[in-house]
């Protein structure tokens, strides 16, 4: 208790455009010249005829101080899709911002939570009491997908039995794309005077993949996820090397972009680390991918170590072409199977090679079953794979140990898997992720302040104390195909690997293959000189005038 009373009390920067005295203050936005748009900007512009019109595409930073400061608003938070570190911390500065005079709704679990209506007043006490914690528990989340004309109008009679006057959806690029369409559905004319509800959202990922440059480094709770699973990977790297003899398959979350992976790697440095980005960009197959790690472990043994760590990326296998084909073959194939999900697990496998080309189905059936079976699981609301589940890293294995019988059967290749994911998850969450999802709930609550809707709050200029941001969300929609139709989605960030963190890995990489070069950054810290890292990845892509 008494540490947690101490991470309560833990002292978190403020950025400067807030700061009013012992308190903060509500600050009007300006447009700062940046403009956003993407390749189906016409489209999204017929689609978001509203938002499209009032915010232009422009992004906005917060400065002087608000002119009038409105009271009397009631503004709803609710958590959406999987939890991320300093969550709570959000609610904690949105609480700030709104002060006594407004009024701030917490919604239980998630966008769900809102279309039942399952709304409290978030209290002084509550605040108290999540500050500086980890985890989304304090109300929950959940994954419904808001799109049908009978959710719209659920939310609009919870927006008007509560006297909403503002949302906060705190989320990844899902659930922003939730939060620009609700922005745009509740533009105007939710209430009998005609006002509508305003909707802004706030990038929440371990992910990593809602980024857009500096407009916004990285979504909040990268940095401690990755901190988390860089002690774990510290760890397991002294221990085979203390007792010699595993090899061990890591699989770490992240989704399809690989940017904990890469984080990881940077910050722990073992043997052998896959990155889907460079994969796709090279067309590896499976095959190439498994010969790489063959070679590495052959060359090891030949020096006597006959031990090591790779980390693979949870969505590696949607990023091999061949894979990947197959998968959208799949999903057009799921997509109009009615029926498909009451047959077993043999009846399924059997449909789907029935509907297959010969190309797809040779590859589906050289996969092991316990692959194909996750294949072929239900998508998410959002219509994505569920990669955490599918066991890329026992596939990895499986493979590997085939293709070492060819070459040499005598080399030792005693082997343990793992999955990093949801321990990193809800963790109490490290000195950058705390200070940045406080300012994150101020800027969301000085936007509402502010009268604005349809944006993402962001902090810009990291590395400089930081300046209030506001991202037309409109401005990021693309159209894309997800299970089989097309969907408008804020596309995910991937790694890009000519940027100076994959450039500075993959500069390393060799020699942390041949020699036990590991680093074990061990737990996260609050006080001290290493408390104040923030990621590597991040701080070798900033630009040099940030
Ligand atoms: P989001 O932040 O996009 O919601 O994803 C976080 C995440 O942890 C992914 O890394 C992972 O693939 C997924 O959630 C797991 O989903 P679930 O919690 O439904 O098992």
């Amino acid at each position: 208790a008494l540490l947690e009373d101490q991470l309560r009390q833990l002292p978190l920067p403020i950025v400067p455009a807030f700061r009013a005295g012992d308190g903060v203050r509500a600050v009007s936005f300006d447009a700062t010249g940046d403009v956003l748009s993407t390749a189906d900007a016409a489209r999204v512009a017929e689609m978001f005829p509203q938002t499209t019109v009032a915010n232009a595409g422009k992004v906005l930073h917060g400065g002087a101080p608000l002119a009038q400061r409105p009271s009397g608003k009631r503004v709803a938070v609710l958590f959406s899709g999987g939890p991320a570190p300093g969550g709570h911390n959000v609610v904690v500065g949105l609480k700030q911002m709104l002060g006594s005079d407004n009024l701030l709704l917490g919604v239980r679990g998630g966008p769900k939570g809102l279309l039942n209506g399952r709304l409290e007043p978030v209290t002084d006490a509550d605040v108290a009491k999540i500050r500086n914690s980890g985890g989304f528990d304090y109300l929950g989340t959940d994954r419904t997908k808001i799109k049908t004309a009978e959710q719209f109008a659920k939310v609009r009679e919870v927006a008007v039995k509560n006297a909403l006057d503002a949302i906060v959806i705190i989320g990844g690029d899902d659930s922003n794309t939730n939060a620009a369409v609700l922005a745009e559905e509740l533009f105007a004319n939710v209430h009998a005077d005609g006002r509508g509800v305003q909707v802004i959202g706030v990038p929440k990922t371990i992910d990593g993949d809602l980024q857009l440059g500096d407009l916004l480094p990285i979504s909040f709770g990268f940095d401690t996820a990755t901190r988390i699973y860089a002690e774990m990977v510290g760890n397991i790297l002294q221990d085979s090397r203390s007792s010699l003899k595993y090899w061990h398959f890591v699989k770490l979350m992240g989704r399809a972009a690989s940017h904990v992976t890469l984080e990881v790697a940077l910050q722990a440095k073992p043997a052998i680390t896959l990155i889907s980005e460079e994969i796709a960009a090279k067309k590896l197959s499976l095959a190439d991918i498994i010969e790489q790690i063959a070679q590495t472990v052959v060359s090891r043994a030949a020096k006597g170590i006959h031990h090591g760590v790779l980390l693979v990326p949870e969505g590696l296998i949607e990023f091999v072409p061949e894979v990947k084909s197959l998968i959208d073959a799949l999903n057009e194939v799921l997509a109009h199977a009615d029926g498909f999900a009451a047959l077993d697990e043999a009846a399924k496998r059997a449909f789907v090679a029935g509907k297959l080309d010969a190309a797809h189905a040779a590859l589906f059936a050289s996969l092991p079953e316990y692959i194909q079976d996750m294949l072929l699981a239900d998508r998410d609301s959002h219509g994505n794979l569920q990669l955490s589940l599918i066991p890329t890293e026992q596939l990895l294995v499986d493979m590997t140990r085939a293709r070492l019988k060819q070459i040499d059967a005598k080399i030792p290749f005693a082997t343990q898997c793992h999955f990093f994911g949801y321990e990193g998850r809800c963790g109490a969450p490290t000195l950058f992720d705390a200070a940045y999802t406080l300012n994150l709930g101020l800027t969301a609550g000085a936007l509402i302040l502010a009268g604005k809707t349809g944006y993402m709050a962001s902090i810009g200029n990291l590395f400089g104390g930081g300046v209030p941001l506001a991202i037309p969300l409109a401005g990021l929609l693309n159209i894309e195909r997800r299970h089989g139709s097309e969907a408008v989605v804020i596309e995910k960030a991937l790694v890009n690997i000519d940027a100076p963190a994959m450039q500075y890995f993959v500069s390393r990489r060799a020699e942390w293959a041949q020699a036990d070069l590991f680093a074990s950054p061990g737990p996260r810290q609050f006080w001290g000189p290493v408390a104040s890292q923030v990621p590597l990845s991040v701080a070798l892509n900033r630009k040099a005038d940030d």
